[in-house]
């Protein structure tokens, strides 16, 4: 893959959104068009997608969306009855990592990646604060393809506003320190939204003396 400045977005800044109780960052275009077409296609072909079953309440669901789990070996993860242990990275996923970790400063250990084949597609209402994560978890989430909306809402403040942040194709939202402790995100189903989207997010799993503190 070639190596170029000139594949990412011009203005390579993080724009902070202003949100109680959160440190949410969000950056347009951290890759641009073709490049991240590219990666669409890369990773369309060449992961793993799964269509997972999550346990709710002692019922059994297929997850709206398909999804596969790629890190360091021993980055085991589970969340709503499903345990994962990561495929071993791929060359573009390494590629992104370094990407991610130098427009950032932190460094990710493994990634959930998310395909939402299309508007029907979505993720319920959650955190991502399971324990592996630790206190103050740092979520980078890249985004290709279809521009979906990304919705926040505080879960204890009724007053404060939900957020809408529309990630679109290339680009790169950080969530960090007490974000995942006080608010909830979710992607909706959207009846407009027909092409597929891809999400990428870098997280670091601690092990398990860590993930008890
Ligand atoms: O698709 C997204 O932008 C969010 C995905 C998400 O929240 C997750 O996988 O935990
Ligand atoms: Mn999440």
């Amino acid at each position: 893959m070639n190596d170029s400045l000139s594949l990412f977005g011009a203005n390579r800044i993080f724009d902070t959104i202003p949100m109680p109780d959160a440190q949410v960052r969000f950056m347009h275009a951290f890759y641009r068009q073709p490049f991240s077409g590219t990666l669409m296609e890369r990773l369309l072909q060449e992961i793993s997608w799964r269509q997972e079953t999550i346990v709710l309440w002692g019922k059994e669901y297929l997850q709206p969306r398909l999804s596969a789990w790629y890190g360091d070996e021993g980055s085991r993860y589970a969340y709503s009855g499903v345990a994962l242990n990561p495929y071993p990275w791929t060359e573009t996923l390494l590629r992104m990592r370094q990407d991610v970790e130098e427009a950032t400063g932190y460094r990710f250990n493994s990634v959930l990646l998310n395909l939402y084949r299309n508007g029907q597609d979505s993720v319920g209402w959650h955190s991502d604060n399971e324990p592996e994560l630790g206190s103050m978890p740092v979520i980078a989430s890249l985004s290709l393809g279809e521009t979906r909306a990304f919705r926040l809402r505080h879960r204890k403040r009724k007053d404060v506003k939900q957020v809408s942040i529309d990630l679109t194709d290339g680009s790169l939202l950080l969530m960090e320190g007490a974000t995942q402790a006080f608010w909830q995100h979710a992607i909706m189903k959207e009846k407009d939204a027909r092409q597929p989207r891809i999400n990428l997010t870098f997280r670091t799993i601690l092990d398990r003396e860590q993930g008890r503190r």
